[in-house]
């Protein structure tokens, strides 16, 4: 049985990608290494926790001691890497965690599958999931490819640049099998409702208002995240190793724009006059150093692994929402105890 590492299997991203490899390959045994910090929630995975090739693990990719141990316990034949302080604005308010976890952290899960893979790196693969941001902002034209160079803004997109030359240079001294994503944003279940969708479908069902950074004229490119999930599979089979590939759904939209059509849909959706949530909207101080536009070329993905995005956006922002109504009690869940504080601390000072 092949064994795969999945680090932050218990976060958005990491769960649907677990839940993809747990019921795809039976004949795989699946890892699932995983802090549980705010973001980690083993509630994202009931449907998949008694699955006879899954194991949940909890640790700390910081902890190298812990790290090297748990590899030579294990011998993974893959690690995909997933595991992150993922929130741009939490990393302006505490930027040390961010290079602790996305840094140190990558750097440990390196060294430990460099450790175990001393003898041979056949069939071995270290999968490394990064993120658009690292290419910094675009003007209104042209779009990132793989060969855009490095020019992160943030503490969260310098930290997540820095993981990506370090895998790319245990490719490039120790010979190691690297494989590299950069994805845009992704929006669906399962996301911790800090970032932009999940915040804002939260505050309009609660009637709070809708914190608009700036004049809401930031445009990212939204890609479903099961679409995510299937794009690393694929690319994880590929076998490209030393290369990278970027994800993404041709598919941008301003801030604004995306607020108001969320806000469309969800009068539909709770009986409310149309207009009724849009008045919930609130211009806000901008965040700091906010890029003005991400946008993917994920043309080389779809030419060499045929991989394309299979969902249209308005459907997939439709099922998005009808998720979030109809799980109340994992909303309710996860914005409770800590979440109040974080939610008080990075909103009580932006209002202009
Ligand atoms: P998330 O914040 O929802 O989940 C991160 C997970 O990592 C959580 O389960 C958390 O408990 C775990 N974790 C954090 N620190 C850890 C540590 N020290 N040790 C072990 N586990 C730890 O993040 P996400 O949105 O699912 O993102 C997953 C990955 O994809 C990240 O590497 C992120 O940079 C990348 N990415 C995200 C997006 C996006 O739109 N969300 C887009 C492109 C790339
Ligand atoms: O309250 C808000 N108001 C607002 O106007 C929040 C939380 C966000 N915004 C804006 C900022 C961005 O222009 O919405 C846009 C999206 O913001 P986020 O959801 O925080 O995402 P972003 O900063 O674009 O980063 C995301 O995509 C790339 C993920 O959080 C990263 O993990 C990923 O790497």
């Amino acid at each position: 049985m092949k064994k795969i590492l999945v680090t932050g299997g218990a976060g958005f991203i990491g769960s649907h990608l677990v839940r993809l490899l747990v019921n795809k390959y039976p004949n795989y045994s699946i890892f699932n290494l995983d802090k549980l910090t705010y973001a980690g929630n083993l509630e994202n995975l009931s449907d998949v926790e008694n699955q006879p090739n899954y194991t949940f693990i909890k640790g700390d990719i910081v902890n190298a001691e812990f790290i090297d141990q748990f590899f030579k316990e294990y011998k993974f034949d893959a690690v995909i890497h997933l595991a992150a302080e993922s929130h741009v604005d939490r990393s302006i308010s505490n930027p040390i965690e961010f290079v602790q976890t996305n840094v140190l952290g990558t750097v440990n899960l390196l060294n430990s599958s460099k450790s175990i893979w001393s003898e041979s790196y056949q069939d071995k693969l270290f999968y490394h999931v990064s993120t658009d941001e690292v290419y910094g902002s675009l003007g209104e034209d042209g779009l990132f490819t793989e060969d855009s160079k490095y020019d992160p803004h943030s503490p969260y997109s310098a930290s997540k640049a820095s993981s990506d030359h370090f895998v790319r240079a245990y490719y490039d001294t120790y010979g190691m099998p690297v494989i590299i994503s950069n994805c845009s944003n992704n929006y669906g279940s399962f996301q911790f409702p800090e970032k932009l969708i999940p915040l804002f479908i939260n505050n309009i069902v609660n009637n709070k208002p809708l914190p608009v950074y700036g004049k809401g004229e930031n445009i990212r490119d939204w890609l479903w995240v099961e679409d995510h999930a299937r794009a690393i599979d694929v690319i994880f089979h590929s076998n490209k190793l030393g290369e990278t590939y970027n994800i993404g759904g041709h598919n941008e939209w301003k801030n604004i724009d995306l607020i108001k059509l969320m806000c469309s849909i969800m009068d539909k959706k709770l009986m409310r006059d149309e207009g009724e949530s849009q008045k919930l909207i609130s211009f806000v101080k901008d965040r700091a150093g906010h890029d003005m536009r991400y946008a993917i070329d994920s043309s080389k993905l779809k030419k060499e692994l045929e991989w394309e995005p299979s969902l249209q956006f308005e459907e997939g922002l439709e099922k998005t929402i009808d998720w979030y109504l109809s799980n109340e009690k994992w909303l309710k869940t996860v914005t409770s105890g800590d979440y109040r504080n974080y939610y008080e601390s990075q909103y009580s000072n932006r209002q202009i």
